[in-house]
């Protein structure tokens, strides 16, 4: 058995797999959860991360609105499932060089010791990865951009690994990329970053169709015994235009430039109506994962078609075994 290494969580959203099912995960059966106008100002809310929070859940939701800019914004939830966002963007404290908003999309969130950590997608002259912090969900901190533009999907890991924070990231350029390796990079500080290691690259067009274009890692990763746990996105351009779907991979705890085991099949793509419609079809884009170390069950959110947010569930020794059974 696969064990999560890491705190409990016995109020996890959840729902039992459903009988027969054979795929390695299954979704919410009342997805999506946050609809496009979860906001009064939103067109679309989706590609957003959530955490454990006081007795329930906080997130910081990637909201486009009707202006179609993109920002991040706080929100709550008491059971992981039904959210009441915030009407107004977060505004950061900080540098005002950094602070200054271009554009912000797709976060990610982990909490180190006493503190929320949030990386995203920040518009700094190109594309860049911002990070920031908050301990309340009120009051936010921004840090310096952790790489020279272009760059998309860090993530961080959630603790020091041999003293050393650590943070995953996908070199890009300032359009629709169509490339993309995962790489990891570490810092004593959380600003200097260096010491840059590849991980992965996307897999030849024959092997592995669903991640030949370009791969970028989804939700914090999750310690197991077996390694880190990661869910990432894989795309493929077709006639129609790129499909986004997702794998998981296990990393070595030590090195995570290691990769140990790495699925050759998606593990979810777009199928449902809710996935293959919306204002870009064919995504499923996986941002953060709920986890309880005494189930070994995983919450997976995921933005649909760039529109919506939904839930899907696993656990750590169902993903893992199909890792394991079609690695690349
Ligand atoms: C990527 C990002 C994601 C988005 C995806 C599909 O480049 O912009 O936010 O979900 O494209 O449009």
């Amino acid at each position: 058995m696969t064990k999560i290494i890491a705190d409990s969580l016995p109020n996890i959203p959840w729902q039992d797999m459903p009988s027969g099912c054979s795929e390695p995960l299954w979704r919410y059966s009342e997805n999506p959860i946050i609809g496009r106008h979860g906001t009064s100002v939103s067109n679309s809310i989706f590609n957003s991360a959530v955490v454990p929070f006081g007795k329930g859940f906080a997130g910081i939701f990637r909201c486009d609105d009707r202006a179609i800019t993109m920002n991040l914004y706080a929100g709550f939830s008491d059971n992981g499932i039904d959210w009441k966002i915030n009407d107004f963007p977060i505004s950061f404290e900080g540098d005002m060089e950094v602070t200054v908003t271009e554009y912000r999309y797709d976060p990610r969130v982990t909490k180190i010791d006493d503190r929320y950590y949030i990386t995203w997608c920040n518009g700094y002259h190109g594309p860049t990865i911002g990070v920031g912090y908050t301990t309340d969900f009120v009051t936010f901190h921004q840090l310096e951009n952790a790489f020279l533009p272009f760059n998309r999907n860090g993530v961080l890991f959630p603790r020091k690994i041999n003293g050393k924070y650590m943070m995953l990231s996908r070199p890009s350029d300032n359009g629709h990329t169509p490339f993309g390796d995962i790489f990891l990079s570490e810092s004593p500080d959380l600003t200097y970053w260096g010491r840059h290691r590849h991980v992965m690259s996307p897999a030849a067009f024959e092997k592995s169709g669903w991640q030949c274009t370009k791969i970028g890692a989804g939700p914090v990763p999750i310690e197991t015994d077996e390694g880190w746990l990661l869910i990432y996105h894989g795309v493929i351009n077709t006639c129609n235009g790129f499909v986004y779907r997702m794998g998981a991979a296990l990393l070595d705890t030590d090195m995570p430039e290691k990769v140990l085991f790495r699925s050759r099949y998606y593990i979810m793509g777009p199928e449902m109506s809710y996935e293959q419609n919306g204002d870009v079809p064919n995504v499923t884009f996986p941002c953060a994962a709920l986890t309880d170390a005494d189930t070994g069950r995983i919450a997976i959110y995921y933005g649909c078609a760039d529109t919506v947010t939904s839930l899907a569930f696993t656990t750590a020794e169902r993903l893992c075994s199909f890792i394991k059974a079609h690695s690349l």
